[in-house]
């Protein structure tokens, strides 16, 4: 075996995102986005999106799947007898300073968050940005400075203003553009000195990826949309990148893909064609427009597929071409099977789809664990692009059980991280520049897929259940104290 590596000024820590962890919804000027409006889920029944209709009706949609869409007239609304996870989340607006400090006792050197948009512009279109919400986060990453942690910004992590998406239908419509760019430009200044590291836009592939993956309830003109609503986030992305280098040259600026490893289910060559299209059409066509500047000569193929057609405006490629990222950021929690073939043996479980591999366990949501398929991610990724990666967010969403003494015995979530790290270790040995890594949820924190709170994946636990019960304090795990030995030995002690 090899020895377990890790560069000297590797990045260590975690990760949570605004709406799944901050609560305070309707707190400090902050508007509503779409999870406010979004209720719980499981592992088998779906989250709904709520609204009223033109007639004062109150209905609901499957919120999940990027298809779903509001009837006429219709409004997203916050209904009473429904229950919203997201509301209160984890209360990070209230007790960060609790939580931070838990973090750098873990010893982390990194700490990814997002900002909520909703917060420094409430309805997406204000001139000026609500003061309250620029100093909730200036705060926060005062807090992480004093203890040497470096912030690790995501501008954008699934969560336009609500107001964007019912006035300008979210986005499929241009104007989407220069909103995004103005609150980027935004922070970008206000927070010079604070924050180095940024990330564009979370899991912006997850548009296009699982569109074929939900079945055949999917048309043409959904892919019409998602291809469209992704370009003009291609190019948001691009003037970001463009105008935070102008801001500060020193300004690290990464994308973020949800990255899935592909595998063919069999050796019949027609799945190994397949599969490398649908890493083509989910994960490579997302990176080669950001990290190599341009669409893959796969694109148009992709294109005539759905009779689709992406307008573009004149000097959008040139602005791409120049809005390069600095480095490539992805998730990682498992691969997929991808076959030709007729599959019986179904993975069930949200997010996971195709066909069983038989070589490998599935979580109670599903998800296959898998630590190999994360080297093969980190060596195929870096060979094709040949800039630093970062690994931003890898967790195992598990049921915690808490003992009569209050501790919580997470040897399964300790397994998985342990065998995710030496495989980045592997990939580090085989010349892979891979500069950090955040766990997923280093607190738990609402779930995205399912809105649960028993989908656990943090180091810490909080007291806080399904119905949103529970005194939301927080209490290390076994893992906690495993993590903050890994972090000091820089890897090397993985026991
Ligand atoms: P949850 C689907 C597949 C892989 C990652 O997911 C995904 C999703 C969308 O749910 O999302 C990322 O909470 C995402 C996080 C999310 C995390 O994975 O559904 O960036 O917001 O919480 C884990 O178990």
């Amino acid at each position: 075996m090899t020895k377990i590596q890790f560069p000297e000024n590797f990045l260590w820590g975690g990760a949570i995102a605004a709406n799944q962890a901050e609560g305070a919804y309707n707190e400090g000027g902050r508007g509503l986005v779409q999870t406010d409006v979004t209720t719980g889920g499981s592992v088998n029944t779906p989250r709904f999106a709520t609204y009223i209709d033109k007639d004062g009706k109150a209905g609901k949609l499957a919120s999940m799947g990027h298809t779903a869409k509001l009837p006429e007239g219709a409004n997203f609304a916050i209904l009473e007898d429904e229950y919203y996870p997201n509301h209160e989340a984890v209360d990070f607006y209230h007790r960060y300073k609790e939580d931070i400090k838990m973090f750098a006792e873990m010893g982390y050197s990194i700490f990814r968050l997002s900002i909520s948009w909703a917060r420094i512009f409430p309805t997406g279109t204000e001139t000026e940005p609500n003061q309250e919400g620029l100093d909730f986060y200036r705060s926060v990453f005062e807090e992480c400075r004093k203890y040497n942690i470096e912030p690790l910004v995501s501008i954008w992590h699934f969560d336009t203003p609500l107001a964007l998406e019912e006035k300008f239908g979210g986005w499929t419509n241009r104007q989407l553009i220069d909103f995004y760019v103005k609150y980027a430009e935004t922070i970008f200044n206000e927070y010079n000195g604070l924050v180095k590291y940024w990330l564009t836009f979370n899991e912006i592939n997850n548009t296009v990826m699982f569109l074929d993956m939900f079945g055949a309830s999917t048309t043409d003109a959904d892919y019409q949309d998602a291809y469209q609503h992704l370009h003009h986030q291609f190019v948001a992305s691009a003037k970001a990148v463009e105008i935070g280098h102008k801001i500060n040259p020193d300004y690290k600026i990464g994308n973020m893909i949800c990255g899935i490893t592909f595998y063919p289910a069999t050796c019949d060559p027609t799945d190994i064609i397949a599969t490398e299209h649908k890493w083509q059409q989910g994960i490579y066509y997302c990176g080669d427009v950001q990290a190599k500047g341009a669409y893959g000569t796969y694109a148009k193929r992709l294109w005539q597929e759905h009779g689709v057609t992406v307008e573009m405006a004149e000097d959008d490629l040139e602005v791409l071409a120049k809005g390069k990222v600095d480095f490539y950021s992805f998730s990682y929690y498992m691969s997929n099977n991808v076959t030709t073939h007729e599959v019986t043996d179904k993975v069930s479980g949200n997010f996971s789809t195709g066909a069983r591999n038989p070589y490998l366990e599935y979580s109670d949501w599903g998800w296959a664990q898998d630590p190999t398929g994360l080297q093969y991610y980190l060596e195929k990724i870096y060979d094709r692009y040949e800039i630093p990666l970062m690994v931003v967010e890898n967790g195992l969403g598990a049921f915690d059980t808490v003992e009569e003494d209050g501790s919580i015995h997470d040897d399964y979530r300790i397994d998985y991280h342990r065998s995710h790290i030496k495989a980045m270790s592997d990939a580090i040995a085989n010349g892979v520049d891979l500069i950090a890594y955040t766990t997923w949820g280093c607190i738990d924190i609402v779930s995205a897929g399912t809105g649960e709170m028993r989908k656990r994946y943090g180091f810490i636990y909080v007291d806080k259940d399904d119905q949103g019960n529970g005194s939301f304090d927080r209490t290390p795990k076994d893992s906690f104290y495993w993590y903050k030995k890994v972090i000091a030995s820089n890897g090397q002690d993985l026991d």
